[in-house]
């Protein structure tokens, strides 16, 4: 097979290649359902990603992200940029189902060959709603967008670390700060590239802002990047060039000084582990509910003849798990 070619690849993967978005549609339900069959194909297709800038939206519920996204994608399609959007949807605590509006703004750019908005349900993924969001954005990427959004709630809602896949995250907060502050986890301010101060059309956007700039220019300790504070009002259509300026900034300044792919090893590192742990706790789940000699191990355990941290180290001989 020639470098670059495709002849070699499963026909799905091929046709995501192509732009058949029916086709990738059809891979991100098979991917959110954690289908096996899925696999290959997503194996096949990572060489291929790794293109797009990821942008993660977080913040808690309410603030705007999805309107905020909504206008930034309009902008980036005046701009003729293929946008990709991954909304990470927090299921309601009463239906478990996701919030409709924002499926409804959202399917506002259906027409459009530039767009593909996917909404994600963030329960009921065995694999973890983490796993399968980034499997998405790498179909997205594979796709051909070249900038994928990821708008996720960043309040212990979900499980989705927004800066596990974006390259530039964006913390979206509102004007009345005293109480977001209160209620955001701390590692949320630990994640901004950007913070956007959305709906600037209510009192107190201005106090919002200077204060998160001074927060964000403690917080950077003479670090070469600070992180960016702009104001938006997504109602009104305001500050979304000035909020794609700021996220450009930040992808600039990572290949600027080299930080990219140094960043995006670190988000491998950690991908790559969890996976191992997923796959050595699924062996040790099969082991212990199959194998008779781990359970004649726990006889003896239970009958004070072995202690657990020995019984542990022959269950870890046993069942392969350390070679
Ligand atoms: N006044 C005002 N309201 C806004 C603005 N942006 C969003 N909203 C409203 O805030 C509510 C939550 O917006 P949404 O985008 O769903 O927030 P999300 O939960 O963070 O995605 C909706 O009623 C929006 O109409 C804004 O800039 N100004
Ligand atoms: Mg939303």
């Amino acid at each position: 097979m020639t470098r670059g070619g495709t002849a070699a690849l499963p026909p799905e993967a091929r046709a995501v290649l192509a732009g058949d978005r029916a086709a990738l549609a059809r891979l991100i339900t098979r991917t959110e359902n954690d289908d096996p069959t899925v696999d290959p194909i997503l194996r096949a297709l990572y060489p291929r990603t790794g293109r797009a800038a990821v942008v993660g939206l977080t913040g808690p519920l309410g603030v705007g992200k999805s309107s905020v996204l909504n206008r930034l994608v309009g902008h980036l399609r005046t701009e003729g940029v293929r946008v990709g959007v991954v909304a990470v949807d927090p299921s309601s605590p009463f239906s478990g189902g996701s919030i409709l509006g924002d499926r409804i703004r959202l399917d506002r750019a259906a027409g459009d060959d530039g767009v593909f908005f996917r909404s994600m349900a963030a329960r009921g993924h065995a694999g973890g709603v983490a796993r399968a969001t980034r499997e998405v954005v790498r179909l997205l990427d594979a796709f051909g967008m070249q900038v994928v959004f990821v708008e996720t709630v960043g309040s212990g809602q979900s499980d989705v670390e927004v800066h596990s896949v974006a390259s530039t995250s964006v913390v979206i907060v509102v004007p009345h700060l005293g109480d977001e502050v209160q209620s955001m986890k701390a590692g949320l301010f630990e994640v901004a590239d950007v913070f956007c101060v959305n709906k600037s059309d209510l009192p107190g956007a201005d106090v919002a802002a200077r204060y998160l700039t001074e927060l964000a220019q403690l917080g950077a300790h003479g670090a070469a990047w600070v992180p960016r504070v702009v104001q938006t009002s997504a109602t009104q259509g305001t500050g979304l060039p000035e909020l794609w300026a700021a996220v450009r900034a930040h992808e600039d300044y990572l290949d600027a000084h080299d930080l990219r792919r140094s960043d995006e090893r670190r988000r491998l590192s950690l991908e790559i582990q969890d996976l191992v742990r997923e796959r050595v706790d699924r062996r040790l789940s099969e082991a212990w509910t199959r194998d008779p000699e781990l359970r004649r191990l726990l006889d003896e355990v239970v009958a004070r003849r072995e202690d657990p941290h020995s019984a542990a180290d022959r269950v870890v001989r046993r069942t392969g798990l350390r070679s």
